[in-house]
């Protein structure tokens, strides 16, 4: 791993495998004021997610407090945090979407 560079002494880190980029996790957090409706509908309209599936996420977070809706990549995730931020601010909900490292 360390490699020699000519007659300098200085080492050098190599990498032989290829490196993924980190994935973030995305979380829906529970609250007792938005809608269960309106939560199934945010995760159909911004995750693709079916209904059924939509529902048990839904269902998950009200129970537990919180749930990983997906992995993605930094960028992707940051998208769906502030699309599902700026999505309940206008409808005034607290609802609570949040990222981390996986
Ligand atoms: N706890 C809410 C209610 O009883 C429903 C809810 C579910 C809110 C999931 C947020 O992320 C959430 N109306």
């Amino acid at each position: 791993n360390d490699q020699g560079d000519g007659d300098t002494g200085v080492l050098t880190k190599t990498r032989s495998k290829t490196a993924r980029p980190p994935l973030y996790k995305v979380l829906l957090l529970n609250d007792d004021y938005t809608p269960m409706e309106f939560v199934v509908h945010v995760l159909e309209r911004f995750f693709g997610l079916s209904h059924q599936q939509s529902f048990e996420i839904m269902l998950t977070v009200h129970k537990k407090g919180v749930a990983v809706v997906g992995v993605f990549s930094h960028e992707i995730a940051e998208t769906k945090v502030t699309q599902v931020m700026d999505y309940a601010r206008r409808h005034q909900h607290p609802l609570q979407c949040t990222m981390e490292k996986e």
